[in-house]
């Protein structure tokens, strides 16, 4: 049997089929108000093989000019991100043990070929919430090892519907898409495949802290 890493957590088939289907057609309307954009890496300008959009108060990108960051808008069309449907705030709200909300949902979009480099979670202002991942549409292979990027890593199939909690001692755990596995999924008509990663990204005041 496979063993994770501490602090990661996969839990295979969380979403039926049909929520699936309803967190698409979610998908779908928050791709029509914030496009998919193409990502570059920092400094180099490189494009990412994923393309990316947001929804939340907070957005995830990265562009040559000034890196990786979160903003209240998109990048191309200057608009505040819409909101986080209301079936991902109910998801991490199951799984995060996160007393707050998230406030970003970066949404990754993959075609057959696209893959994502071994990489950390860091651009957050602290670590003590999860990050939450949602897996529609194809499979693809995830790597995941621990907090530095020379330590052994481990790599599992995910599949639709799949969720993957990384926190506590894995909440830097470096992880990665190694390959899309093409038609795999009937999901998405045009095949590929969608992750969402849903993400605390600023500190709650205190008075929120209380209880
Ligand atoms: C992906 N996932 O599954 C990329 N990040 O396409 C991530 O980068 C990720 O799955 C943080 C926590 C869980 C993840
Ligand atoms: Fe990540």
């Amino acid at each position: 049997m496979l063993v994770l890493p501490k602090g990661v957590r996969h839990i295979p088939g969380y979403l039926t089929r049909d929520a699936q289907v309803a967190l698409v057609a979610d998908v779908r309307a928050v791709v029509e108000a914030a496009p998919f954009y193409r990502p570059e890496m920092p400094s180099t300008g490189k494009p990412l093989s994923v393309r990316m959009t947001n929804c939340g108060t907070l957005g995830w990108v990265t562009d040559r000019q000034a890196g990786y960051r979160y903003q209240a808008n998109h990048p191309e069309t200057g608009t505040p991100w819409p909101t986080i449907p209301a079936a991902l705030l109910r998801i991490w709200s199951d799984v995060s043990g996160y007393a707050h909300p998230p406030e970003a949902c970066l949404v990754n979009f993959y075609e057959p070929s696209a893959k994502m480099g071994l990489h950390q979670d860091r651009d957050e202002q602290n670590f003590d919430a999860p990050v939450v991942s949602i897996s529609l549409g194809d499979s693809c292979l995830f790597r995941v090892g621990q907090a530095r990027r020379d330590l052994p890593t481990v790599s599992f199939r995910l599949e639709s519907g799949d969720v993957v909690v990384l926190g506590g001692a894995a909440r830097l755990a470096f992880h990665g898409v190694d390959r899309i596995y093409p038609s795999t999924s009937g999901l998405l008509k045009n095949g590929g495949r969608i992750n969402l990663t849903l993400r605390r990204v600023t500190t709650p005041a205190e008075a929120e802290t209380r209880s």
